[in-house]
């Protein structure tokens, strides 16, 4: 039995895994890095060990340290969670020698699935269906052309190292072959160091649809369903959803079948998935095999009622699957999306830095949330650090039927408000209000094919978002004069100089908006007017207000002038030009300097607790091959550091913590 788990991961997989160990009463280590002290994962751990510097292949992707981390707390058995080492047959091997056991697959089944060719090969002979296509060692090419030919134009060019969509190359017709071939072979060289391709028949339009599957270690395996992850952008996927809309009892059922094959050939161990693409007549073909647990299995164990981390563990222990194949049921149907700090307006850059607002919905038997980093601002808020994955977390929803997991995933991202680093919320609220998503039309060119509709140009912010500002704006003046409110303020007691009116002008991208305020009579840019009143909630940032009639639950959050109105499933980003504070630019005097675009750290001048006088300079940033340098904005004392020279900087990350 296995009594005490070293999780070789971070954040929320690392969360999750903990989760289930509490549940079975399993011991759990937490490793970290020097970016990781303080994170929800270290403190979620019985027992913590740092293992290095912030950069990933100096901490969590390092063998030796970890092994040595498992051995010096006495720990029986290693997951590896997903990413990092969790594919890495070299790991699985060398925690097995170290005498523990390794939460996953033999490493021979790590080594099979590994490559594209090879495991093609090893698929034809299990008789799991491929794209037609040429897999084998010759490469040169004429007899590729040649292949591509019998195939049949159009032909899709892979790297066979690949993945990820690098090194693939569709060739509409024979006489672009051979430059589409170089292109490929080029790219494949510099990506993966390889430059050995394959050659396949193209699918238009397909859904990726794959299959989770288990084994034990006693020869028995079992198919837990599908997953549809065809929504995808730069083949990251950003919505998962299980069983897949619209597939035949007859096709999940060949399916299953065929990918439980592709285990047993390979005498699999654990959680594994096998990804097919699906055609519009529902063939499907093997794409590859991903040996380990996935990010998206939430809304497997959400139709299945099953926790497939219980279910490694078991395994791991020698244990015989809980479950037979007829004992499976699909109960329902499950969403997840991964809410992300990334900018969807500017192509999904990753962002970074420290979150200051956060509050996930509330969780239910329909609605979990699975997340490593803690609500804000509760704490200090946490910080989404540039060295890893921007996942902020994953929202998981349930229903009876796919329209009602749907509707109940809407309303959880309406109840989800984040602050500071940008998020992709706005767009996943689109997505799952979009016609042809509810419809279960989807396909992995979805996010393209609805470009428009998903990333609509800026709009101006509602009249609700102005005025919502304005009345926090005003309730933040009240605390601050600590002015004991009445329920229901009338808004002209926090009029300043003896004015009649108080004015607000905000701006944004598209323009700026002036509105005034009279007792409780807002005036709107065009003129309008409507009647306001606010009430404070219980925390900092938030409060009641009526517009009209009509109530609000908002938050506004203030950085210096960077405002973040946020209410009910909507969010307005403004700039505040604050009258009593005009000259002063877009950074509090104490705070938070920031990186003023991304680009690279190539000097940092102070260190922490260091006196430094105005104008003095502190860190270099290189951007566009142009150095910016940061200076102290007035003289004062330097309480923290986030940036090592060398270190990718996104725009807004705090750099550093400056106090007066
Ligand atoms: C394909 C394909 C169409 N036809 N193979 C993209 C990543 C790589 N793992 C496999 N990929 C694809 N292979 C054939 N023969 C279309 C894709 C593809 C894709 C697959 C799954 C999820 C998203 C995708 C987005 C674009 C292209």
């Amino acid at each position: 039995m296995i009594k005490k788990i070293l999780i070789a991961n971070r954040g929320e997989i690392a969360c999750r895994v903990m989760k289930t160990c509490r549940k079975l009463g399993i011991a759990t280590v937490a490793v970290y890095s020097e970016a990781d002290i303080k994170s929800l994962h270290v403190e979620a751990a019985d027992e913590s060990v740092c293992i290095g510097p912030a950069a990933a292949r100096e901490s969590y992707l390092s063998i030796p340290k970890i092994i040595a981390a498992a051995k010096k707390t006495g720990a029986d058995a290693i997951h590896p969670g997903y990413g990092f080492l969790s594919e890495n047959a070299g790991f699985a091997e060398a925690v097995e020698k170290a005498g523990l056991i390794f939460i996953g697959p033999p490493a021979s089944a790590i080594l099979a699935m590994g490559g594209k060719s090879e495991s093609k090969i090893l698929m034809e002979k299990a008789k799991v269906p491929l794209v037609p296509g040429y897999h084998g060692e010759k490469q040169d090419e004429k007899f590729l052309a040649g292949e591509a030919s019998i195939i049949g134009f159009p032909v899709l060019i892979k790297a066979s190292a690949g993945g990820g969509g690098k090194g693939m190359r569709i060739v509409e017709s024979a006489k672009e072959f051979a430059e589409a071939l170089t292109g490929a072979q080029r790219e494949a060289k510099s990506s993966f160091g390889n430059e050995k391709v394959l050659i396949e028949k193209y699918l238009v339009n397909p859904r990726h649809v794959e299959i989770q599957v288990f084994a034990d270690s006693h020869g028995n395996a079992v198919y837990l369903f599908e997953r549809d992850c065809s929504v995808q952008r730069r083949h990251q996927k950003v919505m998962e959803e299980a069983p897949a809309p619209g597939l035949s009892p007859a096709t999940r059922e060949k399916m299953g079948v065929a990918a439980v094959a592709a285990a047993q050939a390979i005498s699999y161990v654990g959680a594994g998935t096998v990804e097919f693409l699906l055609d519009a007549k529902e063939n499907f073909y093997f794409m590859e095999m991903n040996t380990r647990l996935q990010v998206e299995h939430p809304v497997t164990e959400m139709i299945t009622g099953l926790d497939l981390v219980e279910w490694q563990i078991k395994v791991a222990e020698g244990a015989k699957l809980p479950l037979a194949q007829k004992d499976l049921k699909i109960n329902g149907h499950a969403f997840e999306v991964r809410l992300y700090a990334e900018d969807p307006a500017k192509d999904f850059l990753p962002g970074a830095g420290q979150i200051q607002f956060l509050r996930f919905p509330m969780e239910s038997d329909c609605v979990r949330v699975d997340t490593g980093v803690r609500e804000a601002p509760y704490g200090e808020g946490d910080v989404i650090s540039i060295h890893y994955d921007p996942m902020i977390a994953k929202i998981i929803s349930w229903g009876r039927d796919r329209e009602t997991a749907l509707r109940n995933m809407a309303e959880a991202l309406d109840e989800t408000h984040i602050a500071g680093p940008k998020s992709n919320i706005g767009f996943l609220r689109t997505l799952v209000r979009h016609p042809a998503f509810k419809a279960g039309k989807i396909n992995t060119h979805f996010i393209q094919d609805h470009h428009h509709a998903l990333l609509p140009e800026k709009i101006a912010p509602s009249p609700e978002a102005l005025v919502l500002a304005c009345l926090g704006l005003l309730k933040q003046r009240e605390r601050q004069e600590e002015v004991s409110p009445d329920p229901w303020n009338d808004l002209s007691a926090w009029r300043i100089g003896g004015n009649d009116t108080d004015r607000f002008t905000f701006r944004d991208e598209t323009g700026e908006y002036t509105l005034t305020v009279s007792g409780s009579t807002v005036t709107l840019p065009d003129g309008k007017t409507v009647q306001a009143h606010f009430e404070a909630s219980g925390y900092d940032m938030g409060f009641f207000a009526r517009i009209d009639g009509k109530e609000y639950d908002a938050i506004v959050q203030q950085s210096g002038a960077h405002l973040n109105v946020m209410y009910g499933g909507h969010q307005a980003e403004l700039t505040y030009a604050d009258p009593l504070h005009a000259g002063e630019g877009d950074e509090e005097v104490s705070g938070k300097l920031t990186a003023p675009m991304p680009g690279k750290v190539v000097a940092v001048r102070v260190a922490i607790g260091d006196k430094v006088k105005k104008s003095q300079p502190l860190i270099i940033v290189e951007a566009m091959k142009m150095e910016h340098t940061i200076t102290a904005p007035a003289d004062g004392i330097i309480e923290a550091i986030n940036a090592n020279v060398g270190d990718q900087v996104n725009e807004k990350l705090e750099l550093i913590r400056f106090k007066v």
